[in-house]
């Protein structure tokens, strides 16, 4: 990692060298002797899938976390969703937000279910009640409410609406592993809420997802579900996938689980120290935690204003590519801006949603990012923003 001397993009050298490029989205890996000696018990057993004592075990530790009577791990939280959607007998069409991972939308959509878009509350980022009411039809059978960020969305306010029009509520918590809303873990609200493990998550099994509820029956169904609908050896009791999670993946899981305040703790100093690196930097904004909550802080996400900063969100982001910091602009351009549903809802416009897509960066964070490497990224964007002019001066730039 060199100082930075001279911006890459205006001919300086990249302040981080290819082999030291950042990533938004770099796994977090606990501690490798223990997983390590995971792996070789189950290689010595041979029991590597279908409903191993680490799956079991694992499912038991999270439920407990979480503080719900059913975990249901899975192969990975899209599956995952679409199972709970089978589960919870979804039809017709379920509100979501655009702004959000494509599959949110996608699980739905898998399973012949419409994804009707509604818009995003911009303070939050997270899906807007009164929106959702907006958008209800006599085919409406469900809500799925999106943590963005690990941020919880509205939960009373999504419950009150389904409540008053007999909906599922069902939760995309993918982002939202270790999080709370008022004082209770996130896992245990709406009829279920879905869980990502993504390699790319801070808590990681590989590919991996989970399905919480405190629903008896519901947890019932979707074991089935997972595992071809079978009921005994040879009995098969209904139609069903293939969604269990591999015994290596709850090897990792279980080890990730042993690490997971150290995973937080990270990703927390490396907020802070986003946060003191940007304070005062007018155009950049970093979204904020409610620190009376329990929060992973897995995402550092800024908010770029163009009129304030004098660059654009994509602007700036290509000063960043330059120099080998991997910044992400989730969830641009909006799902509803995506194939198949810009084809579908072709005159859809959600102004919020649109708005956010075209501000937002995620920035780097992680096991990997060192306090330095932070506090060099702080540099580059204060740089870029000061050469703004020189910057803006080199024409428009290829796409990303
Ligand atoms: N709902 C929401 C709200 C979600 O955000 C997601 C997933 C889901 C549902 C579905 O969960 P899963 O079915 O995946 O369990 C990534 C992830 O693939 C995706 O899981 C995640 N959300 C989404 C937000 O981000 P991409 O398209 O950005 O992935 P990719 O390949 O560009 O990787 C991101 C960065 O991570 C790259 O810079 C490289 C780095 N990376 C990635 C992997 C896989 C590594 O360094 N090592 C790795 O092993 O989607």
């Amino acid at each position: 990692m060199s100082k930075l001397r001279d911006l890459a993009i205006l001919g300086g050298e990249p302040a981080f060298s290819d082999s030291e490029k950042l990533h938004v989205g770099r796994p977090n890996i606990g501690d490798r002797a223990s997983l390590l000696k995971r792996i070789d018990r189950l290689l010595d057993t041979r029991w590597l899938s279908n409903s191993g004592p680490l799956e079991k075990e694992f499912e038991q530790r999270l439920a407990e976390m979480v503080g719900v009577k059913h975990c249901v791990v899975m192969c990975n939280a899209t599956v995952a969703l679409e199972i709970a959607i089978r589960a919870l007998g979804l039809t017709g069409e379920v509100v979501v937000p655009s702004f959000t991972f494509i599959a949110t939308a996608h699980a739905a959509r898998w399973q012949q279910v419409t994804p009707v878009f509604c818009d995003i509350d911009p303070r939050t980022h997270n899906i807007d009640p009164a929106q959702v009411e907006r958008v209800l039809t006599p085919r409406t059978t469900g809500i799925i409410g999106v943590h963005v960020w690990g941020r919880p969305c509205d939960i009373d306010g999504l419950a009150e609406v389904a409540g008053r029009h007999d909906l599922k509520l069902l939760f995309d918590s993918a982002h939202a592993f270790g999080c709370s809303y008022k004082g209770r873990m996130i896992g245990g609200f709406g009829d279920a809420e879905v869980f990502s493990f993504h390699a790319t998550k801070f808590f990681n099994t590989f590919e991996g997802g989970a399905v919480v509820t405190n629903n008896d029956e519901l947890a019932n169904r979707m074991r089935l579900m997972k595992n071809f609908g079978f009921a005994g050896y040879d009995e098969v009791v209904s139609i069903g996938i293939n969604g269990k999670m591999a015994e290596v993946a709850a090897a990792m899981g279980l080890t990730n689980l042993e690490s997971l305040d150290e995973f937080i703790a990270v990703n927390r100093r490396n907020y802070e120290l986003y946060a003191e690196g940007l304070r005062g930097v007018a155009g950049v904004k970093l979204i904020e935690y409610d620190r009376g909550e329990e929060n992973n802080f897995q995402y550092v996400v800024t908010e770029v204003d163009e009129a304030a900063a004098g660059l654009t969100r994509d602007e700036l982001m290509r000063v960043l590519l330059a120099e080998n910091v991997l910044a992400r602009r989730y969830f641009y351009p909006g799902c509803h801006r995506m194939e198949p549903y810009r084809s579908d809802f072709p005159d859809l416009h959600l102004p919020e949603t649109e708005g956010l897509a075209a501000r937002v960066l995620s920035l780097p964070t992680g096991q990997t990012v060192t306090p330095d490497a932070v506090g060099l990224i702080c540099d580059i964007i204060r740089a870029a923003l000061g050469r703004a002019g020189e910057i803006r001066g080199l024409g428009a730039p290829p796409e990303v």
